[in-house]
C-alpha cells in the first residue's frame, strides 16, 4: 500500500510538471485528489490494515495529498505568471515612437472681439452687466421710450413668445435694468455684451441672431463731448491710432440727439476703396444722449442727471477688422475659417 501511494504521488507530480495549461493541471487535480480518485480508493482499503499500521498509512496518505495539492498550486501560480508575462510582452508600448500631434483650437473671432472690447472699456472704468435673453416688452421697448404701437418698433422686427415676452432685439434693456438697480443715484458706467434676436432675413451682413455690446454712462454733467471722446478712443484702439470718427444725425427713440458713428476707413485711410464703398467712412455703431423719458421712467431725475449710450454689433466689427465678407462664416464652424484666428 505504501508503494502504491508513493507510485501515485510520483505519477501525479510528473503529470503536473509536464502540464502546460491551467486546464491540464485541473485535470490532474480531479483525477488524483477527487472523490473517485486512486488515493481515495487506496484509503478505502485501510480497513484491512492492523491497528498499528492504520495511522501510519493515514499520515502517509495525507502527506501524498498535500504534496500533490501544493505542487498543483505552485504550478498554477507559475502558469498564471507566465500568462501575465506573455500579455505584457505582447502589449508592450514602444515609448520611443513619436507621438500623434495634438491639434490646438483657436478662439472664435467673436470671442476675441468681445473680449477686446471688454478689456478696453474695463480699462476706462466700466463694469460689465448682463441681462436675460428672454425679455419683457417693458424692458425691451416701453421703458426705452417705445410705447406699444410706436412706429419705430418696426426698426427691430421681433420674435414674440407671448404678447408680453420676446427674445430681446437689442442689449439696451440692460440699460433700464441697471438704472433701476441704482435707484436714481449716479454714477452708472457699464457695458453690456450679449446675444440679441431679430426677424431679419439672413444674408451676407444680417443674421437673425447676433451679438451686441451696449455702453451706458449716466452722471451729473455728462455731455455729447464725453460721448465723442469715448468713441474716438474706442475707434483708435479697435481699428488703429490714425482713425478718426464722424457723427451723423440719426434716430433712436431712447436717445436724443441720436447719431450714427462712422470710422475713417482703415483700408484706404479715407481716400475711398471697396471696403468703405468709396466713401472713406465705415458705419460702426449707433449712439446718443439718453432720452430724459428713459431716465425718468427708471427713477432718475433728468434735471440732475444726463447720460450717453451706444450700441454696436460684434459681428460687424469683426467683419471690418478681419476683412470677413459674409456674416454666416461666424456660425457655420468651418474649421478652415476658425483656424485662421490662432493667436501667436
Ligand atoms: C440698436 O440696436 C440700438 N440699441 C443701438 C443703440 C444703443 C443706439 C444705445 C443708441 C444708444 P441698431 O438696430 O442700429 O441699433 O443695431 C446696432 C448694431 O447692431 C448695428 O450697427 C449692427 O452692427 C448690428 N446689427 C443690427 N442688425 C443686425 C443683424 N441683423 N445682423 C448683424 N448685426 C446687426
Ligand atoms: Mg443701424
Amino acid at each position: 500500500m505504501k508503494e502504491e501511494l508513493k507510485q501515485l504521488e510520483k505519477e501525479a507530480l510528473d503529470k503536473i510538471t509536464s502540464a502546460d495549461s491551467l486546464k491540464e493541471v485541473n485535470e490532474v487535480r480531479v483525477a488524483y485528489l477527487g472523490k473517485k480518485g486512486p488515493i481515495t480508493e487506496v484509503l478505502r482499503g485501510m480497513g484491512k490494515l492492523s491497528a498499528e499500521e492504520r495511522p501510519v498509512m493515514g499520515a502517509l496518505a495525507n502527506e501524498v495529498r498535500e504534496s500533490i495539492a501544493s505542487a498543483i498550486s505552485e504550478k498554477n501560480e507559475a502558469l498564471e505568471q507566465a500568462e501575465i508575462a506573455k500579455k505584457l510582452e505582447e502589449q508592450a508600448i514602444d515609448v520611443t515612437l513619436p507621438g500623434s500631434p495634438v491639434k490646438l483650437g483657436a478662439r472664435h473671432p467673436l470671442t476675441i472681439v468681445t473680449e477686446e472690447l471688454e478689456d478696453l472699456f474695463i480699462s476706462m472704468g466700466y463694469t460689465v452687466e448682463e441681462g436675460p435673453e428672454v425679455e419683457t416688452d417693458y424692458y425691451n421697448f416701453e421703458a426705452l421710450n417705445l410705447p406699444k404701437e410706436h412706429p419705430a418698433r418696426d426698426m427691430q422686427d421681433s420674435f414674440y413668445i407671448t404678447a408680453d415676452t420676446l427674445l430681446r432685439t437689442q442689449t439696451s434693456p440692460i440699460q433700464v435694468r441697471t438704472l433701476e438697480k441704482h435707484k436714481g443715484k449716479g454714477p452708472v458706467k457699464i457695458i453690456c455684451p450679449g446675444k440679441v434676436y431679430r426677424r431679419d432675413n439672413d444674408d451676407a451682413t444680417h443674421s437673425h441672431q447676433f451679438n451686441q455690446i451696449e455702453g451706458l454712462v449716466v452722471d451729473k454733467n455728462i455731455s455729447m463731448s464725453d460721448l465723442k471722446g469715448t468713441l474716438e478712443l474706442f475707434a483708435k484702439k479697435m481699428f488703429g491710432e490714425d482713425r478718426e470718427i464722424r457723427l451723423r444725425p440719426s434716430f433712436f427713440p431712447f436717445t436724443e440727439p441720436s447719431v450714427e458713428v462712422d470710422v475713417s476707413c482703415f483700408k484706404c485711410g479715407g481716400k475711398g476703396c471697396s471696403v468703405c464703398k468709396q466713401t472713406g467712412w465705415i458705419e460702426v455703431l449707433g449712439a446718443g444722449m439718453v432720452h430724459p423719458n428713459v431716465l425718468e421712467m427708471s427713477g432718475f431725475d433728468s434735471n440732475e442727471y444726463q447720460g450717453f449710450a451706444f450700441g454696436m454689433g460684434q459681428e460687424r466689427i469683426a467683419m471690418l477688422k478681419y476683412g470677413i465678407d459674409d456674416i454666416r462664416h461666424f456660425y457655420t464652424n468651418d474649421i478652415r475659417f476658425l483656424s485662421q484666428f490662432k493667436q501667436a
